[in-house]
């Protein structure tokens, strides 16, 4: 299968793209499949908004030359119609929705043994304002009303050479609550490698689910499954096959339909192999970065953001002693549902070396894990403070990987 070939191509992109954007920097990836880039430094998590030239990058084929005045969206099965890019920007409301883009793979990096592929730390995570037309605008003027039950199938239009096209399930529910077609990020026109001229968003869900290069928008009963569209090629290994969150040498099984989505809530076992939907609760300390030391007894500002997928984040706290003693951050800055929020924690910290680590709660009071298992505890390692080892290194949002050390000296010129 194609899809387990390296692409020589990917290094050209990766070198393109790290021209227009000087935040990011290469992210290892064993298998050479993937144009990967992400954010380059740890102060890109001190800010709520991610400039475009800071927000990681994730694909597996070649970027596709598109001419916006010739691209279409076919809507197939349940809804009918072709959908122009004039038709999308004139005929449908123009929005902006906030949404941090994590890759699910996000933190495969630190699963011991390593799991190959992408080797991400903690670089692919980043928010950005998305304008475009609501899903649920432009589903209701292609034939379809409501949801019942039903699963939106989109495809990218990136070229596959006939082999596993990038086709992504979600519920229609999903897609009519708050999903949009983009054409715009931060208020500019949408970049190539993000998705030009129209890509999906999914606010607070893993962006795997945010299709890039949309050319076909499918309503069904089903979620995708192996020759479930009408053109050549495999369908369903992005959905059926990767990005399932399972223990090593399992093949996961298709499903038709699953009735939980929430991807902790499937951790926890209402699912046997869990998709990656929407986002696990997670944070990332931005400053101080580690990079210079700090200055003893003076004030520093530990900052960073925090985020949960579907659900707020209810709670944040700091340990600036390696997760011995915590304490409550204030959470502070926009609250958009999908989108991460700010916190913040005023430390005075004394000479020597301190690491600094932040752990946050959601609004079902999830907290995340301390440390990743190891690869046989699967579920289990849930009830031991750990995330499951898995497979494929997915969803991973464990604190402890995501420590900053700082030295503090003390020069004599603080008070
Ligand atoms: N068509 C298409 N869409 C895609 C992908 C892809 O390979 N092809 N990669 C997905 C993955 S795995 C991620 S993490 C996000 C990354 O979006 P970004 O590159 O804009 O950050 O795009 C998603 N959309
Ligand atoms: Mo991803």
């Amino acid at each position: 299968m194609a899809t387990e070939e390296p692409r020589p191509t990917r290094h050209g992109e990766i070198e393109e793209i790290l021209e227009r954007k000087d935040g990011t920097a290469e992210t290892r990836d064993e298998a050479d499949k993937y144009t990967v880039v992400g954010a380059a430094r740890r102060r890109t998590f001190a800010n709520w908004l991610t400039p475009v030239e800071e927000h990681f990058v994730c694909h597996r084929n070649d970027i596709p030359n598109a001419d916006a005045d010739e691209w279409t969206v076919s809507l197939t099965g349940d809804a009918s119609g072709t959908l122009s890019m004039d038709a999308l920007r004139e005929e449908h409301p123009a929005v902006a929705v906030a949404h941090t883009m994590e890759c699910a793979g996000n933190g495969r990096g630190q699963h011991r043994p390593e799991t190959g592929s992408v080797q991400w730390g903690f670089e692919a995570a980043a928010t950005s304002l998305w304008t475009g037309a609501p899903l649920s605008s432009v589903l209701r003027a292609h034939g379809v009303d409501s949801a019942d039950g039903r699963w939106l199938t989109a495809v990218g239009g990136d070229p596959s050479d006939g082999d596993d096209v990038f086709a992504r399930s979600i519920p229609l529910t999903k897609a009519f609550d708050d999903c949009i077609l983009a054409y715009g990020m931060n208020g500019d026109p949408l970049p190539r490698e993000h998705g030009f001229p129209v890509r999906l968003v999914v606010p607070g869900w893993y962006g795997v689910n945010n299709v890039k290069w949309v050319d076909e928008l499918r309503v069904a009963d089903s979620m995708v499954t192996e020759g479930a569209l009408d053109r050549p090629g495999e369908h369903a290994y992005w959905q059926q096959v990767a990005y399932r969150i399972h223990p090593a040498g399992v093949e996961p099984e298709t499903n038709d339909s699953v009735d939980e989505v929430d991807t902790w809530d499937q951790l926890e076992g209402a699912v046997e192999h869990p998709y990656t939907f929407d986002a696990n609760v997670k944070s990332v300390v931005g400053t101080p970065d580690g990079e210079s030391p700090v200055e003893a007894g003076e004030r520093v500002e530990v900052r960073g953001v925090a985020w949960a997928g579907d659900d707020r984040v209810d709670r944040v706290e700091v340990s600036t002693d390696g997760g011995e003693t915590w304490t409550d951050a204030e959470l502070f800055g926009p609250d958009y549902a999908g989108a991460w929020r700010l916190f913040r924690y005023d430390w005075r910290p004394g000479a020597g070396t301190h690491e600094l680590l932040s752990r946050a709660t959601d609004e079902r009071g999830r907290r995340q894990p301390a440390r990743i298992s190891n690869p046989d505890a699967w579920r289990d390692a849930l009830a031991d403070d750990a995330f499951p080892w898995n497979e494929g290194g997915y969803a991973a949002n464990a604190y402890e990987p995501n420590g900053v050390t700082v030295e503090v000296v003390d020069s004599g010129e603080g008070r």
